[in-house]
């Protein structure tokens, strides 16, 4: 049948009406659909069930805090705001987090709330052994007859609560370091064309020169000074090595007796800088091109328009608003059966407590605890260098988002606030929220009479600390069938080597050469997270589930077949502490189960730990017994790690090991040490994403999200009765021509039409109750979309001008100022 001339013309034109008025209704038979936007807009009264007992400091406890310590602790002689670099200070305050063992009454008996206390960093730079030191504070709120303030010894693993600080006079240092590059001024004008330029440092021939401190395990502390160009256009100053470098003993704590033995250029050691001075007048000596600014730094190219350039990229878009329900005060998210708080910490960013689905515990924490990136190199400062970038914080450097590129135009955004020096800062917007559909389903599946499609909606928590060079972006992912998925992808510009041309080098053995005098330097980004996993309740065990190759004879195989190869299960438990590799070939799964919790079936409930989504396996670090890291970072070494949860061990990792790599405050080796571990133990995992960075011509000017991406998933392992997602995902089943439903193709004769007496199996029960009979054409199970929707331009493009916030962002130079070694004000 075809429609007539005349219907067709009606059609049109009603279409074209529609459009010029900007609504279109496709009629429909079933128009439940149709929302109420205005239903939707309720979130804001949404309130947690219970107070985040995590949450940082709120302003007026940090003021009160501040004052009580240089007020009512005057034994501690620190002042609020230092004048210069020789007085002691109060260098950050936060939340101490409550100890799990008072926690879990509270949310789960109804025991009183656990005290909140604080545990603040003092810098103690009184004599010539400056030192940072670790307090609590509290109960809060403070008050003169009950707080106290105490040395915070027990989350370490080292008994100590200090650590030697590196300098008290870093305002010194740095001018030393400008100071002995203008003193050869000469060396550089000849190698590199350029000179310190105090009036105007972002001169682009200017000279900049910044120090990588080594303490020895002698006690020395030596520094590699390397000179820079400033690379300020794109803050590209990693890309801008100059090749240029000299040692200085900075065991003094006085900057005057500093002194400098070595230096190296091209591959060659010089004892002196008369000895350089000398060799360069020789004819033969060899130089090699400096490593110059330009537009090849540049991250944007503004200019070029190939084919397809003068269109927008598609975006996604959330006309009805969220699905999830967020308590800001409380910093509480519940979003299909997930329910959990969130935090943010100066060092590790934000962190996750209480995860539960469905009614049901899954983790009590998730949270990051150090990210490093250890370098290797035939130079002194690649040669040597290693970061841990919790020292310059993943959290005091988490700053604004840019909506609509960071994290979708819809995202809900969340300020953090950092309590240092002295003052409080907000940093706006610098955690977002957002569902988002993936390209790709969930699950489909499609038979002779239909076809059923559920979309993938998930969650993201995300967060992105720039330090220094480098950004990563944290994501913590929430998916409708209960998986979290912890993701790392990093960004910004590489540290690069000086591409020395000398018979000397060995280049190809530590990265690529990347432009006329910059080489890639490798490394490996390794960084850990802890996962305090709660599967069904704290009493966990885990077992290594392994898919072996095997030999089986089995007796309906007989006589013909005597011995069968094939594969079987094989469960291995983790009875001590230990630390584990992601098995080759996949042939293990990871799984942490409850002791007693068990699913319909009988079978325990559990999460399985999977590495993978990104760039293959989440790696650990190559290097072994690292001459740079000490005894800093244990937790590298493996993938990852299972211990027993101990309130004296809330982390495996502190800022301030890295300033005493050899001493750490705590060392992971002496929380994975090997216990027994017992039936109704509480386990914490730590593992590791990142990647083996061999940064090639395509990291610059910036490294590339998708090949920098890593994972770690936790999976639900028996943990409902079957996927839960199927209550809450939204798809489609089309019931295709005729009045089956499912089917194989041939199997049923006698057409589309059910026979007499026949079942229908379009007759579906409903969850509430109650049967749903398909009809033909497409089902929704869930709300589709059923109207046009009209888009503001905010919601693909929001206005930056008026959204971001900042005007000036505190980028970390990756020197001492503003990393948990201290901020230096110049002396008055
Ligand atoms: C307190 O610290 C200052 C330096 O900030 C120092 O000069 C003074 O001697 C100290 N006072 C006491 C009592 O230790
Ligand atoms: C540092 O050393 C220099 C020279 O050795 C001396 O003049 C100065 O007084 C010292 N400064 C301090 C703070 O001790
Ligand atoms: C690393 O250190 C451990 C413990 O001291 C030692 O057993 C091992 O042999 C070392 N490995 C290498 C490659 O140095
Ligand atoms: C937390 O646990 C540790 C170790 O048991 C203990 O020393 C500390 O006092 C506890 N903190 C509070 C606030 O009770
Ligand atoms: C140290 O960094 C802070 C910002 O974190 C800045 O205000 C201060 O001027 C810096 N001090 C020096 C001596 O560069
Ligand atoms: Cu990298």
């Amino acid at each position: 049948m075809t429609p007539s001339r005349k219907v067709v013309g009606v059609l049109l034109t009603v279409i074209s009406f529609a459009i010029t008025i900007g609504i279109l209704w496709f009629p429909k038979s079933d128009t439940k659909y149709r929302f109420d936007i205005s239903k939707k807009k309720g979130s804001s009264s949404f309130q947690a069930p219970k107070k985040n007992v995590w949450a940082d400091l709120t302003r007026d406890e940090a003021n009160s805090i501040y004052d009580f310590l240089v007020e009512e602790w005057t034994e501690l002689n620190v002042t609020r705001i230092p004048k210069t670099g020789r007085e002691n200070f109060i260098l950050t305050v936060e939340t101490l987090q409550p100890n799990k063992s008072d926690v879990l009454p509270y949310l789960w008996q109804n025991h009183k709330e656990p005290e909140r206390w604080a545990k603040v960093v003092l810098s103690y730079n009184e004599g010539d052994k400056p030192q940072l030191i670790y307090h609590a504070v509290g109960p809060l709120p403070v008050s003169a007859e009950t707080t106290r303030v105490v040395p915070l010894t027990y989350p370490f693993t080292s008994g100590r609560n200090a650590v030697s600080n590196l300098m008290t006079d870093f305002v010194a240092s740095q001018e030393f370091s400008l100071s002995l590059a203008e003193e050869i001024s000469d060396i550089t004008i000849e190698l590199l064309g350029a000179r310190v330029n105090r009036q105007n440092p972002y001169d682009p021939d200017a000279l900049l020169a910044f120090p990588r401190f080594t303490r020895h395990e002698s006690g020395h502390l030596l520094g590699w000074i390397q000179l820079f160009r400033p690379g300020a256009g794109s803050s590209g100053r990693t890309l801008l090595p100059q090749g240029i470098y000299a040692r200085v003993d900075a065991s003094s704590s006085n900057v005057s007796d500093w002194t400098v033995d070595d230096w190296f250029y091209n591959g060659l050691v010089y004892n002196s800088v008369e000895e350089f001075r000398e060799a360069i007048k020789n004819p033969e000596f060899l130089k090699t091109p400096p490593n110059v600014d330009g537009p090849w730094t540049d991250t944007e190219d503004f200019d070029t328009q190939p084919e397809g350039r003068e269109l927008p990229p598609p975006v996604s878009i959330q006309p009805y608003g969220p699905r999830y329900k967020l308590d800001r005060s409380e910093k509480y998210v519940s979003w299909f059966g997930f329910e959990f708080y969130l935090t943010s910490t100066q060092a590790t960013g934000v962190s996750l407590f209480d995860i539960r689905f469905k009614g049901e515990r899954v983790m009590y924490e998730l949270s990051l605890q150090e990210a490093l990136a250890h370098y290797a190199g035939d130079d002194p400062m690649a040669g040597g260098q290693e970061f841990l970038d919790t020292f310059f914080g993943m959290g005091t450097n988490a700053f604004e988002l840019v909506p609509g590129y960071d994290c979708p135009a819809y995202a809900d955004y969340l300020d953090t606030e950092l309590h240092r020096g002295g003052k409080s800062d907000r940093l706006p917007s610098n955690i977002c929220i957002f569902e988002f559909t993936s390209d790709y389903l969930l699950s489909r599946h499609t038979a002779q009479y239909s076809v059923t499609a559920s979309r993938n909606t998930y969650l993201t928590i995300r967060s992105v600390s720039t330090v220094g060079n480098y950004d990563y972006t944290i994501d913590y992912v929430f998916y409708l069938d209960g998986a979290i998925e912890v993701k790392v992808r990093a960004s910004g510009y590489i540290y690069g080597a000086f591409y020395a041309n000398n018979p000397y080098k060995h280049e190809d053995e530590y990265g690529h050469r990347v432009h006329t005098a910059l080489s890639t330097s490798m490394h490996d980004h390794v960084i850990n997270f802890k996962a305090d996993l709660d599967v069904a309740g704290s009493a966990n065990d885990m077992v290594r589930l392994a898919i072996e190759p095997t030999v089986i004879s089995y007796p309906w195989d007989q006589p013909y077949t005597q011995e069968r190869n094939t594969m079987h299960l094989k469960e291995y438990a983790v009875t001590h502490e230990t630390g584990l590799d992601w098995p080759k070939n996949s042939g293990e799964l990871y799984i942490v189960y409850s002791r007693s919790a068990k699913n319909a079936w009988g079978e325990r409930k559990g999460y399985r730990i999977a590495s993978g989504t990104g760039m293959g396996n989440a790696p650990h670090l190559t290097v072994v017994n690292s001459t740079a890291l000490g005894r800093s970072a244990a937790w590298a070494a493996r993938d990852l790690w299972v211990v027993r949860h101990k309130d004296t061990e809330p982390r495996g990792a502190d800022p301030l090991n890295y300033l005493a790599a050899h001493a750490p405050l705590v060392d992971f080796a002496a929380l994975a040490d090997a216990e027994r571990l017992a039936a109704a133990d509480d386990l914490v995992v730590y593992f590791n994403v990142g990647s083996h960075h061999v940064p090639h011509s395509g990291d610059v000017p910036n490294t590339l999200m998708h090949t920098s991406a890593s994972g770690v998933m936790f999976v639900p392992h028996n943990f409902a009765d079957r996927d839960p997602s199927r209550e809450s995902v939204q798809g489609v089943r089309v019931q295709l021509q005729g009045r089956r439903s499912g089917g194989f193709a041939g199997e049923v004769p006698g057409g589309d039409v059910p026979g007499e007496g026949e079942e229908d199996l379009r007759v579906r029960e409903k969850s509430s109750g109650g049967r749903y009979k398909m009809h033909e054409g497409a089902n929704y199970f869930g709300t589709p979309y059923g109207e046009d929707v009209k888009l503001r331009l905010e919601d693909l493009e929001p206005d930056l001008e008026r959204r971001y916030e900042s005007k000036d962002i505190r980028v970390s130079d990756l020197g001492l100022n503003g990393s948990a070694a201290g901020i230096w004000a110049a002396a008055p």
